[in-house]
Formats: C-alpha cells, structure tokens, sequence
C-alpha cells in the first residue's frame, strides 16, 4: 500500500461507515446510502456516483474572510516540509477519507495535489511528477477520478482574470495550467475536465471591455477543446457557471448565459456544464431550474453538490441536508437520464467549527444520505409518473394538428390570427394545480 513516511492513523477506532438502516442512531453510519441497492436499475452507487473534493477535504485549513487557519490537522503540519512528502501525506488523507465513505471517485485542482513550484515549468513537472503516487493510490483503492480542474485564479497573477486577462501573457500562464491540468486528468482515467471562470469576469466596467474579454474567452475555450482532441481525452469539457464572487460579475453566470456563450463560438457540441447548487442560488435560481434548463439544452454534465444559505449573498459551500431540496434535484437529474460521465461532487465545506477530524466523516454521512433518500423519492415520483402525465396532459393539444402545423411552420402569423378570428376562438384557462403536484412530491419522502 502506498502510504507516506508521515502517515498517522487518525481514524483507529472507525472503519468503513455501513449502511445501518433508518432506524440507525449511529451517527458514524448510513441511514439511506445502501451502495449495493437498485434503485431504477442502476445501483445507488452507479446512480448518484459520489466524489469528495480536495480542496475543501484536505487543502482547506479553516482560514476565512476575518480568520486565519483554525484546523490543526496532521496534514496540515507546517513540520512538513518537503512539497512532495507534503503531498504524499494530503493524498493518504483524501484516499483514506474516501475509503471510510464508500465514495468511488474523486476531484481536484492542481494546486490541492501538490503546491505550485517557482516557475511554470516547475508547477507542471511537479503536478506531473506527482500524479504517478494518485495513481497508484487510484489503483489500490479502486477510487477513480471524477475530474480534474486548473486553479487559475488563486495567484496573484490571475488578480483580472485568466483567459479574460487584458494581458495576453496571462492569458499563456492559464493555458500552461490547463494543458497540464488536462492531460494528468487523462492520465488518471478521469471522467471530465472542469473549468470554472473563478476570475473570468469584472470587478468594475470602468476598466473592462466585455466584448474583447468574451473574445478571449472564445478562443481559450476553443483551444482547450481542441487539445482535449489532440491528446484523445475521451471525458467531457464542462464549464461550471457562477453569476459572482470573487468577480462582481462572471460571464458564466447561469447555464442559460453558458449556452449563448457555447453557441456564439460553435462550442455548444463540446462543452457542457457542472452545475452547483450554490452558485444556482446567487444566480437566483433554483438547482432544479439549472438542472432542468441544461437537460433542455443537451448541456447536462455534473454537479457539485452543497447547500447555500438563502440569507446571505454569498457562496457558503454548506453540505447538502436537505432531503425536500435533493429530491428535487435528483427527480431532474433522473429525467435527464441520469449521469453518464458526471457524478455528485461534495464542493461543501464544514463550518469553521466544525475541526475535528471526524467532522468530515459526519458532514459527508449527512449529504451522502440526503443523496440517497432524494434518489428514492424522485425514483419513486419517476415511477408514480403523475408529474410526467399531468405535463403531457397539459401540452397536449400542442400534439394536434393545429398545434403541429404551428410549430412546423406551416402556418404564417396571419393565418394563425385569421384562424382564430374567424373561429372565434376563447379558450378556458385551466388549473396549474401547483400545490397538488407540490404535495405529491412530499408523498414520496420516506
Ligand atoms: C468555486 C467553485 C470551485 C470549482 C472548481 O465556487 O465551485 O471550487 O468547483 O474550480
Ligand atoms: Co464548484
């Protein structure tokens, strides 16, 4: 087993968390995510597809807006010099968190794997370096790489964005950091390749021009699909949209915004999306519209599941609790045919209280288990097919000839509107029926 010379067991008394049962009151076990079960003919592990993240499982050491670094976990340890025992020691970590989880896959940015050198050049050999000790990890533990991302927005250098940069040697460094990003992501079997626009935006209009920037941005993400053609990576291209923060104003903010993007430079075949809750939520948005929005549009890829908090305007990064709002999610994500490359990726943080080690054990049962009894509801709403007949029942007379000839354009503007003066047309309104479906949805959370 690979393992690092600074290594402690921090978890001796704790071994795999087990699927328990509803009743359980044992708070190191599932409740709902029975990994094995079928739910819809898949397993609910095929189904829902877990991933834990680097950054906020081992990268993040507690630190905020107003406080510096509260968590004093061993592999924080600042005794730790060297940057690869360093790494050695944060990938034993997210591995091990993993295992005791039951969670098959993984995500990461370059720079939680290993930190960044003193030059471009030294970034990428160490990444690259580095990448053979996940691999092994990925292999002994069969835990696989959900994707992969550039962190190109942390240095300084990124301070006005990466593509979007009004330097065009900003510009370079980000693609130095995708290309290397996107071929260890190949390397390791990954499934996606994720880029989010952390600076891809403006803090104040009086210093950008958003056409040039967009520009920018075209070509960046033109050039990123046709090296993902060029080194044969066979996973998706996603964008995962953010309205703001750290930026005032993001250009991917909402999947609607994305999709105009991808269809202006012809990407809209390439490219789709990973999709997180609480950036729905500064969008205004609810993850259902986002995830229903990208179905619509053929743009559906992954999602990074978290809560937010609907009083405070920004990213909270909560773990997901809430079984009414999972169920929601999850009926979409089944409606669009469920995950195919992508997969719920814990993109949640524990409050800054929250230091113990075991606090990540806790936090991950909680949304792990909202997943799985979201799964079952909307599994279940899937089957009762109510809500998917009461929809075709209300479109209906689009499947007339009338409504037909319509959306066929056989019909002009004037025929329509002499058809229904001549007719005299004066339809009934007919009942939405929004608290009834509302109560059907509550029916089936067990
Ligand atoms: C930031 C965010 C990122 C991306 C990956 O809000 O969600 O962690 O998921 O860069
Ligand atoms: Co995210």
């Amino acid at each position: 087993m690979a393992i690092s010379k600074h290594y402690k067991n921090l978890f001796q008394d704790i071994t795999t968390i087990e699927y328990k049962g509803k009743d359980s009151k044992d708070p190191l076990s599932f409740q709902y995510y029975n990994p094995s079960q079928k739910v819809g003919g898949k397993t609910m592990a095929e189904q829902l597809r877990f991933a834990i993240c680097y950054w906020h499982t081992v990268s993040w050491a507690g630190n905020d807006m107003f406080g510096l670094e509260a968590f004093s976990h061993h592999w924080l340890s600042k005794d730790i010099t060297d940057v690869y025992e360093k790494a050695e020691l944060k990938a034993d970590y997210m591995f091990q968190f993993a295992q005791l989880l039951q969670m098959p896959f993984y995500t990461w940015h370059d720079r939680d794997v290993i930190a960044e050198g003193d030059s471009l050049q030294e970034s990428a050999q160490r990444l690259v370096k580095f990448s053979d000790y996940l691999l092994k990890k990925q292999e002994e533990t069969g835990i696989k790489a959900l994707w992969g991302t550039a962190n190109a927005f942390s240095n300084k250098r990124y301070m006005a964005g990466a593509a979007s940069n009004p330097d065009p040697e900003v510009f370079a460094c980000a693609a130095s950091q995708v290309r290397t990003a996107m071929e260890v992501t190949k390397k390791l079997g990954g499934q996606n390749y994720v880029l989010w626009g952390g600076r891809e935006g403006y803090d104040t209009l009086l210093n950008t021009c958003i056409r040039q920037e967009q520009e920018q941005l075209g070509r960046f993400m033109s050039l990123v699909v046709e090296h993902k053609h060029k080194i044969g990576f066979q996973g998706d291209i996603l964008i995962e949209p953010k309205p703001k923060e750290p930026t005032k104003h993001q250009y991917d903010f909402d999947v609607a915004t994305v999709y105009g993007f991808l269809k202006k430079y012809n990407l809209e075949k390439e490219i789709k999306v990973n999709i997180e809750t609480n950036h729905a939520i500064l969008a205004g948005h609810t993850m259902e519209h986002e995830i229903a929005t990208a179905s619509a549009l053929d743009l559906f890829g992954s999602i990074d599941i978290n809560a937010g908090d609907y009083l405070l305007g920004w990213d909270t990064d909560q773990f997901p609790t809430d079984a009414l709002e999972m169920t929601k999610m999850m009926y979409y994500i089944l409606k669009a045919g469920g995950f195919k490359n992508g997969g719920l990726n814990f993109d949640a943080k524990l409050r800054r209280q929250s230091c113990d080690v075991k606090d990540y054990l806790y936090a991950h049962i909680a949304g792990m288990d909202a997943g799985a009894r979201g799964l079952l509801a909307a599994q279940a709403l899937v089957e009762d097919k109510t809500l998917a007949t009461f929809i075709e029942q209300r479109y209906a007379g689009w499947q007339s000839s009338f409504g037909q000839d319509i959306l066929q354009g056989k019909l002009s503007l004037s025929d329509i509107a002499d058809l229904a003066e001549t007719n005299n047309i004066n339809p009934s309104p007919v009942s939405g029926r929004q608290e009834m479906l509302e109560g059907i949805i509550s029916r089936y959370l067990n």
